[in-house]
């Protein structure tokens, strides 16, 4: 048996997916002519109560080019240790927008908003700030779920600070079911959110990104210059609009599965913190990561490395019962 726990970006798309796919109408999408991108974005921005939004290659594309359109080269960009945007986006906030992270600690994920408001500069002889930026679920922190309280405090001082608020909803799909909220009732505290499909949610590409109309013109033009300019992409929205119509139903069984296995994992001795695990990840600290890992794989149970010995188990639509209970089996055993 393969249990493929890296990431819930494996899923492997559905045979109603891929008729969804087939059927889809197309056009060409750098002139605005494709029906089923046009209608995803109308979708996606209207569900999240932005004016736009804008399809993308992948959540990295949406997060960088947010970026690039909030800010100006040389300034700094406030976000959580262990931030998607910084730790896994390969340096291209400094190498395409020109601008550099400040972390503020955020243990769980979760910042304590007088921190960022400490981290904003206002000095002269200092880069300025140019962005916030929150990320919800939180990827590193465990899949931690960012409180609404967080979120409405942190705008608050976006707005009297003059700074945009930008999020990182690569999975937000996971926090608003467990929250149980609707997505703009997040959203709304954010002057723009990239959100994921191929997360979670089964799709085999894609992202958006939505905010102001003026915003996501110069979006456009970014995405353009990152090469991420489709152009019969409605075969892939017409995926991403399956996945959210579809399968968003499913995330709650996937986060009660990342629970039992957590649970199971720390009665046999596995150094994980259950209060992280909030959603579908569990992240274990492991000595002797490497070899385990291997052990593991060798009968047939994929497990992600995140750092050094630290180890990662995501859950997702594609892992049956069984299937968990055949990987406690093994790692228990191996
Ligand atoms: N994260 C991937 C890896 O890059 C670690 C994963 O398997 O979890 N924001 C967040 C919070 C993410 O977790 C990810 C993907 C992205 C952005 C980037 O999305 P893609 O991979 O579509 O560029």
């Amino acid at each position: 048996m393969i249990v493929d726990l890296r990431s819930d970006t494996v899923t492997i798309p559905t045979p109603l997916m891929r008729q969804a796919m087939l059927q889809a109408p197309v056009g060409d999408d750098v002139y605005g002519e494709d029906s089923t991108v046009n209608a995803l974005q109308e979708h996606v921005a209207a569900m999240l109560g932005f004016e736009a939004a804008l399809f993308t290659t992948s959540g990295v594309q949406a997060n960088q080019i947010a970026i690039a359109a909030h800010t100006q080269r040389g300034q700094e960009v406030i976000c959580t240790e262990g931030a998607h945007i910084y730790e896994y986006e390969l340096g291209m906030m400094a190498a395409f927008a020109g601008v550099v992270p400040r972390f503020v600690s955020a243990p769980k994920g979760v910042p304590d908003p007088a921190d960022i408001r400490r981290a904003i500069r206002r000095s002269v002889h200092q880069s300025p700030t140019g962005l916030i930026a929150l990320e919800n679920t939180h990827n590193r922190a465990g899949g931690t779920v960012q409180p609404l309280e967080v979120i409405k405090n942190t705008r608050a001082i976006s707005l009297e600070e003059g700074i945009p608020l930008h999020l990182d909803g690569a999975r937000i799909w996971n926090a608003l079911a467990t929250q149980n909220l609707e997505p703009r009732e997040v959203t709304q505290h954010f002057d723009s959110a990239a959100v994921c499909l191929s997360k979670g949610l089964g799709a085999p590409v894609g992202s958006l990104v939505a905010g102001s109309k003026a915003f996501i013109k110069e979006c456009h033009r970014y995405r353009k210059m990152l090469g991420g300019g489709m152009r019969q992409a409605g075969i892939l929205a017409a995926a991403g609009m399956y996945a959210l119509e579809n399968n968003r139903v499913l995330l709650e069984k996937t986060h009660a599965q990342a629970k039992h296995l957590a649970e199971k994992l720390a009665e046999q001795g596995f150094e994980i913190d259950l209060e992280r695990v909030q959603t579908n990840m569990v992240y274990i600290n492991l000595p002797d990561a490497p070899a385990k890992l291997e052990a593991w794989a060798n009968k047939g149970v994929r497990a992600g490395m995140m750092a050094e010995n630290l180890v990662r188990l995501v859950t997702h639509f594609q892992i049956t019962d069984e299937m968990i209970e055949y990987a406690l089996e093994v790692i228990k055993t191996a």
